[in-house]
C-alpha cells in the first residue's frame, strides 16, 4: 500500500510540475552570445530572446521552413515586418526598446516568439 502511495504522490509532483512548472525553452541571451533564430518545424527555435533595453538590436533570422507564412517575421508592438528569404541569413534590426516582453509572429501565428527586453 505504501509503495503505491508513493508511486501515486510521484504522479501527482510530475503532473504539477509539467503542467505549471515546466518552462518549455529558456530565454537566450542576445547580448551574451550571438544567435541565430531558426525558422523550422512550426517554432522558432530559440524562441525567447533576451535584448539589453535602449539598445538598437540586430537579430539573425534562418528560415528553412518553406511555407510562405513562415517567411514574414512580424513584431507587431515595433511596427517591424520583414521577409526571410529560404535558406539565407536574414538580420532585423530593432529600434532600441523599453523593458518588458513583445511578442513576434508569422502572419497567422503558428511560429510565435517573445522578445524579452530587461
Ligand atoms: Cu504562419
Amino acid at each position: 500500500m505504501m509503495v503505491i502511495n508513493l508511486i501515486g504522490l510521484a504522479l501527482i509532483a510530475l503532473i504539477v510540475w509539467w503542467f505549471w512548472l515546466y518552462k518549455p525553452s529558456k530565454a537566450v541571451d542576445s547580448s551574451v552570445e550571438s544567435i541565430t533564430i531558426v525558422v523550422n518545424d512550426g517554432v522558432y527555435q530559440p524562441s525567447r530572446i533576451k535584448v539589453a533595453a535602449g539598445k538598437k538590436t540586430t537579430l539573425q533570422f534562418f528560415r528553412k521552413d518553406g511555407s510562405p507564412c513562415a517567411a514574414t517575421v512580424l513584431f507587431p508592438d515595433v511596427e517591424i515586418s520583414e521577409e526571410l528569404p529560404l535558406e539565407v541569413n536574414k538580420s532585423v534590426e530593432l529600434p532600441p526598446m523599453s523593458s518588458g516582453e513583445y511578442p513576434f509572429h508569422c502572419p497567422m501565428k503558428m511560429y510565435t516568439g517573445t522578445l524579452i527586453v530587461e
